[in-house]
């Protein structure tokens, strides 16, 4: 029986907190697949997914880079991704068209407040992992403890692959307890060189080898019956229960190295092959047909085409459309169909992105990520299809922007250029929004927090080669409902002559216990309704809810049911009834009890015991909430829940009272009630 060449394909996202060494594991990962041939170092600016000028620069990753490699008779299209909160939308894009992730932690730090995040997404995804603790070079670094803060944090169920050999500075390599051989690298060698166990470290071996059978037999049935029969488990066993476990996501399999002194980075590329599920073990992609039905569509190169385009990118060759092929197959000027756009368009050339290379394929299949050229109307989140099978796959959630800039050009007259270059770039990054304030006239970009849309800036800057001017960084507002309204009857007509409008609907408001979203119902009897009018009554509604009463903010956190409602044989429209949606629902909310909403982050201070009290003081100068506190090797770490709009410099005013010894992060936690009226900053 031939094996199917999908089996061999491993689409791998690599996710972590900030600094905890993806593009460093990323780039030895294109060195040791033979990608590339000189390893790029981050601090030098000479990696190949941080290619953007402004990561080279800052040392971090932006944006989410997609590159190919082969390791032992496998393709595997990578994905490294930023670790900075700020660009989390990036890394959900990419959880989307992934099969497998391995999250990277620093063996000093263990599970980082962003490791939490990122993990929780992957849950949500339901992505396999597998977890790679890296920095074993660093001074404290201890993969014990790294394992314990995985238990107690992530998953109940770690199971670590390898012993350390050496620690600190001396380590060298890691035993494999499945082969239990000992993987050695020595400084400035490139391969791995193997050899059997060395004496000071088979009882500990074994020992470890013991609890890791002890442990998947627990876990998993297959496992547990050889377990019994024969007292241990062989390695042919272990692998396979290994990778059950991943796939189910009832283990995850740990491995430790240092990505920097290049140690552990085979092993780790043999474990992605052996346990991470290919395109075929993964469930069928679901998507909605015209008629509003569900399909599901098999990972086979003979069914209908349906893809999604999960980045967009503008380079010097053109426009790229990054996509994840789920069924069927594309080639090379096919024309397929934008279920989202709804408009064909050609595919021109199909790229696979490795490192500086891009290799022209003629076709690719379903299972495969590539990037096409010649799109025009795709954008992140699109389905493409073929033309007469259309189905729409749910696209990326895309995190609603909590702090906006007003930008203005430098020069008057590069106004026109400065709205063409923000439109670009909110089409490359979806959590980017570009509006007009209704009321100063300013134009104001929105994002995920404030380096997020200094980079923007920036990018403009350079990109363009433009002033630009910014203003301070403000908190989006949103408004929700506190008490409803029911039976609120809104009439819309105009029968003064000619084709009139006439529209009534009746509307109750209630809020909804999420606090966030917006939910449309109808429970109109007797057709009094017709059903294409109750969805233009909820089209008004969202365009209501753009503006609320109390400043003009989104509103969210709302549940509309038409309850009743009236049509005219003649003048009744799709029109009249968005209207009358629009403007009863307004007027509805200002009949409500409405509620300021700001947004508030999880702020995780660490600093040394002797600043607690001063960064305390602070955070509830702040309106801080600290919900908890505790000590780790000397540091306090302190968590709090904090007003977005009072962590603007929180940065420099922590390393002020801490002299530079405090860190901290922040992530975004929702909305929560703001004062009234709205603090001015
Ligand atoms: N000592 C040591 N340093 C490492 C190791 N791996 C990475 N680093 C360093 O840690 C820093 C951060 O590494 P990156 O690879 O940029 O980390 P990242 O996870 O990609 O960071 P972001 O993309 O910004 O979230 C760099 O200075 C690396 O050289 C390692 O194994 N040991
Ligand atoms: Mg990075």
């Amino acid at each position: 029986m031939r094996t199917n060449p999908l089996a061999t394909v491993r689409n791998l996202g690599i996710l972590a907190h900030v600094d905890a060494g993806k593009t460093t594991v990323t780039e030895r990962i294109l060195y040791a697949t033979g990608t590339t041939h000189k390893r790029g170092e981050v601090h030098d600016g000479t990696t190949v997914t941080d290619f953007d000028p402004q990561e080279r620069d800052r040392g971090i990753t932006i944006f989410a880079a997609a590159v190919s490699c082969d390791w032992d008779g496998h393709r595997i299209n990578l994905i490294d991704t930023p670790g900075h909160v700020d660009f989390a939308d990036e890394v959900e894009r990419s959880l989307r068209v992934l099969d497998g992730a391995v999250a990277v932690f620093d063996a000093v730090a263990g599970v980082e407040p962003q490791s939490e995040s990122v993990w929780r997404q992957a849950d949500r995804h339901g992505v396999p992992r597998i977890a790679f603790v890296n920095k074993m070079d660093r001074a404290g670094a201890e993969l014990d403890a790294a394992v314990a803060s995985i238990r107690e944090r992530l998953h109940p169920a770690p199971l670590v692959v390898q012993l350390p050999i050496g620690a600190e500075d001396t380590f060298t390599g890691v035993v494999d307890l499945l082969r239990m051989r000992a993987l050695t690298w020595t400084d400035g060698g490139d391969a791995v060189a193997e050899a059997p166990l060395p004496d000071d470290l088979r009882e500990e071996a074994h020992r470890r080898r013991r609890l890791l059978e002890e442990a998947v037999a627990e876990l998993h049935p297959g496992a547990l019956e050889e377990f019994c029969e024969n007292g241990a488990l062989g390695a042919g066993t272990l692998a396979a229960a290994l990778r059950d476990l991943t796939r189910s996501g009832d283990g995850v399999v740990v491995l430790c190295g240092s990505a920097y002194r290049n140690r552990g980075v085979e092993p780790l590329l043999d474990a992605v092959t052996a346990y991470l599920p290919s395109p075929l073990d993964v469930p069928s992609v679901r998507g909605t047909r015209d008629d509003g039905t569900e399909q599901q569509r098999p990972a086979d190169p003979a069914a209908p085409l349906t893809a999604l385009a999960f980045k967009v990118n503008a380079t010097a060759t053109g426009r790229l459309t990054y996509l994840r092929v789920y069924s069927g197959t594309i080639e090379k000027g096919d024309t397929v169909w934008d279920a989202t756009a709804r408009r064909t368009e050609r595919i021109g050339r199909i790229l696979r992105v490795q490192a500086d290379r891009h290799a022209q394929l003629d076709r690719a299949v379903a299972g495969d990520i590539v990037a096409v050229v010649g799109l025009k109307s795709a954008r992140a989140g699109s389905t493409l299809c073929a033309p007469d099978a259309p189905l729409v796959l749910e696209p990326p959630g895309v995190a609603e922007p909590v702090v906006s800039v007003a930008v203005e050009a430098l020069k008057g007259t590069e106004t026109g250029r400065l709205a063409s270059a923000l439109a670009r770039l909110a089409e490359e990054d979806p959590s980017l929004v570009v509006r007009t304030d209704p009321e100063t006239g300013q134009t104001v970009l929105s994002g995920m927090g404030e380096l997020h849309l200094e980079v923007a800036v920036e990018k403009i800057r350079r990109d363009h080669g433009m002033g630009v001017n910014v203003g301070r960084p403000r908190v989006s507002y949103r408004e929700t409902v506190g008490r409803g309204v029911s039976g609120f009857v809104h009439r819309h007509v105009k029968q003064d002559g000619g084709a009139g409008q006439f529209a009534h609907v009746v509307l109750d408001v209630e809020p909804l216990n999420a606090g966030t979203g917006f939910e449309f119902r109808s429970s109109v009897v007797g057709g009094r309704v017709p059903q294409e009018y109750v969805r233009a009554v909820e089209a008004g509604c969202r365009d209501a809810l753009e503006e609320g009463p109390l400043g003009g903010h989104p509103v969210t956190g709302v549940r509309v049911t038409l309850t009743d409602g009236q049509t005219h044989v003649k003048d009744s429209s799709d029109t009249a009834f968005r209207t009358a949606g629009r403007f009863g629902l307004r007027e509805a909310l200002r009949a409500c009890a409405m509620v300021l909403l700001e947004p508030v982050a999880e702020v995780t201070v660490t600093v040394p015991e002797d600043a607690v009290g001063a960064v305390l003081g602070d955070l509830s100068a702040r309106r801080g909430r600290v919900s908890g506190s505790a000590t780790r090797a000397g540091a306090t770490v302190v968590t709090a829940t904090v007003p977005l709009a009072e962590l603007f410099g929180y940065a420099t005013r922590l390393r002020s009272r801490t002299q530079g010894r405090g860190t901290f992060t922040a992530r975004p936690k929702g909305y929560a009630p703001a004062p009234v009226p709205a603090p001015l900053r």
